[in-house]
């Protein structure tokens, strides 16, 4: 079979760029430790109100000092509202809704995850600077979703 030399060339471009991007993605997601969620845990959407950790969301801080917020996004609001938790420590978000997928995003920084009914969403995450932050609702959800918003203090510590 005769293939032009130029479309040779462009074959090989084509080819060249296909091999280009695919290191480029899996260099960024190595570089930068991106991962598919690895944590599949499953929760009963309707007896939430009874769950030993989500019928009583809040920031629990753990004997080793790390801290785990327990937040339960329903419409149309975030339950604790605010959120504090203490700056320059890891804390584990752990989400989840009993109604619809909603999501959950601290505005300015990586924290973000969407929010499942039955599902436990969750991450850790080290806020460096304290401050007020904006906890949005980034999956639409409803009529009132535009005002599913939250707040996050983050603290510093007094030690
Ligand atoms: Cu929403």
């Amino acid at each position: 079979m005769n293939v032009e030399l130029y479309e040779r060339i462009w074959m090989w471009v084509a080819a060249g760029l296909l091999a280009l991007f695919l290191c480029a993605i899996f260099v960024s997601a190595g570089v930068n430790a991106i991962q598919p969620p690895s944590h599949i845990e499953t929760v009963d959407p309707t007896t939430l109100a009874t769950h030993p950790e989500f019928g009583t969301p809040g920031v629990k801080v753990q004997p080793d000092g790390s801290v785990v917020v327990s937040v339960v996004a329903q419409m149309f609001s975030f339950s604790p509202d605010p959120i504090e938790v203490p700056a320059n420590r890891p804390v584990t978000f752990r989400l989840t809704s009993p109604d619809v997928i909603h999501g959950f995003e601290v505005v300015g920084t990586n924290a973000n995850a969407m929010v499942i009914p039955g599902y436990v969403s969750q991450f850790t995450v080290t806020f460096k600077n304290p401050g007020e932050y904006l906890i949005g609702c980034n999956e639409y959800c409803g009529t009132m979703h535009h005002n599913m918003v939250g707040k996050l203090i983050v603290k510093k510590e007094s030690r």
